[in-house]
């Protein structure tokens, strides 16, 4: 969605993979034109989906970089299969590529994109934007070719994270290993480039969410929860399903809380809102089942005839019943184990009343906590601190309410997702991290342009 925003402003173009698993893969893209973006797509052969995707990506990467070092899968032909597949997306990218296009790579699927893309003669200006954390050098070690790793992001001209620990660790990781030498701030020299290191935690478009949970209030779905809730406060949960979201633990907090707190059985409901993710992994069909039977257990034992305390639902909301649902929460429950940013943890906050605002119970381990620590902030391992905050979330005074959701709001108003683009494309484009004007305006695509543009379609 944000990405989308920055395109739509200055025209440009879309490449990645079409979600199509096909099985033979064609290494030129499908275009299509849609007003001034142009989106290039390829599809994946089954092979390169099970070893670059299912594989590498999410049972090796992922799992590093959330510190699950316990889940990490590590398998030769997912490592190669990974290696090969960017390989495979920067040849089908590079002749759609203009001298002066300014290339901007998003997350951990694409890390030796850019080394791909410089072994094919490619010099432009290529920034990455890391959307998961970064661990600490002991940690990140266990990587499956790590020291490649290492060296296909420093091919890069920038590589930026969302928080100041994420960066800090990433540097380490260079000066540890003897990859890169400092030469300026947050500058490192390595296999004779320069690459720029950086923070850039991402928003949300503030505004836009907050009207659109205004307008959620009347929303058929919104409507009947609340009808359905009677005078019981709302606690909400929104994740897809993943172990790092640590929604096991929440919900052991949870009924920690109702056993510590017999005056708000029946007083309280919690709804946890979870479209479930990658089924096809197994340590998430595995925890698929075991978050459910927990939840089936909480109901058993904790609820009553008329009451049922959790409301567990695979399933997924539309964008203004979700806005709406936040809005008429007490308590917003964000506690992941690890988290790059989370974004839910902005909009539960956009998305308050501010005559009678909700409280946030977020995640210490969460990259949002840097920007809202005014929310009640929470170690997510600790069931009983966790259980507590949410009984002092639900009695807090509105003034106090009022008082954190105010300096929160006004953060979420100032990083917002537009302000993000600017700041990263400012700083790829050369300019110091400071630099808060917007950038100057990029090339517009034009149709019939110098690289050839294989069957552009109308969409
Ligand atoms: C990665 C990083 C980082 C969820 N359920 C429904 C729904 N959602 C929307 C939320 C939110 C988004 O999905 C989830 O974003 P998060 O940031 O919370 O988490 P990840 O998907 O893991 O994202 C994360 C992010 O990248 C951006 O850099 O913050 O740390 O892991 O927008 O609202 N939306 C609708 N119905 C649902 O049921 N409409």
């Amino acid at each position: 969605m944000a990405l989308e925003g920055a395109l739509k402003q200055s025209g440009g173009l879309w490449f990645g993979w079409s979600g199509n698993i096909v099985d033979e893969a064609s290494e030129s893209p499908e275009v299509v034109q849609a007003g001034n973006i142009t989106f290039a797509v390829v599809d994946l052969s089954k092979r390169d989906y099970d070893e670059y995707y299912a594989g590498f990506a999410n049972r090796a990467l992922w799992p590093v970089c959330h510190y699950r070092l316990d889940l990490v899968q590590i398998d030769r032909s997912d490592t190669e299969g990974y290696f090969r597949v960017n390989q495979a997306f920067a040849a089908s990218l590079a002749p759609l590529l203009r001298p002066d296009d300014i290339i901007w790579v998003h997350d951990y699927h694409f890390i030796p994109l850019a080394s791909e893309l410089r072994k094919l003669g490619c010099n432009n200006r290529i920034g990455f934007f890391l959307h998961i954390p970064w661990p600490p050098y002991e940690v990140a070690s266990a990587l499956p070719a790590y020291e490649r790793l290492l060296r296909g992001l420093s091919a890069y001209d920038v590589a930026g994270f969302h928080t100041p620990q994420d960066v800090e660790n990433f540097q380490q990781c260079l000066v540890r290993e003897g990859i890169g030498d400092a030469v300026g701030p947050g500058e490192y020299q390595v296999d004779g480039r320069h690459i720029r290191t950086g923070a850039f935690p991402v928003g949300i478009d503030t505004e836009a969410f907050a009207r659109t949970a205004v307008r959620g209030e009347t929303n058929a779905l919104v409507r009947r929860t609340r009808t359905s809730l009677g005078d019981r406060d709302l606690i909400i949960g929104v994740d897809r399903l993943d172990y790092s979201k640590g929604v096991k633990q929440r919900i052991e907090s949870f009924s920690c809380f109702l056993k510590a707190n017999p005056a708000f059985h029946n007083r309280v409901t919690y709804i946890q809102i979870t479209p479930k993710s990658r089924s096809d992994v197994p340590e998430y069909k595995r925890m698929q089942h075991e978050i459910a039977e927990q939840a089936g257990w909480t109901n058993g034992n904790l609820g009553e005839v008329d009451w049922t305390p959790i409301r567990y639902v695979n399933r997924t909301v539309g964008h203004a019943a979700l806005a709406g649902l936040y809005r008429m929460s007490r308590v917003g429950l964000v506690t992941p184990l690890r988290d790059g940013m989370n974004l839910v943890a902005k909009e539960f906050v956009a998305a308050q009343p501010p005559e009678d605002p909700g409280v946030l119970i977020l995640s210490r381990f969460a990259g949002a906590a840097h920007e809202l620590n005014r929310a009640l902030v929470v170690n997510p391992y600790d069931t009983e601190a966790c259980a507590a905050a949410i009984a002092r979330a639900l009695q807090m005074p509105l003034k106090e309410r009022q008082e954190r959701w105010t300096t929160m709001m006004e953060r979420l108003r100032t990083n917002t997702v537009e302000a993000w683009c600017q700041r990263f494309l400012a700083y790829l484009a050369g300019s110091s991290a400071e630099v808060t004007e917007p950038p100057p305006e990029p090339r517009r695509v034009k149709t019939g342009g110098r690289f050839p543009r294989p069957q552009v379609t109308p969409a």
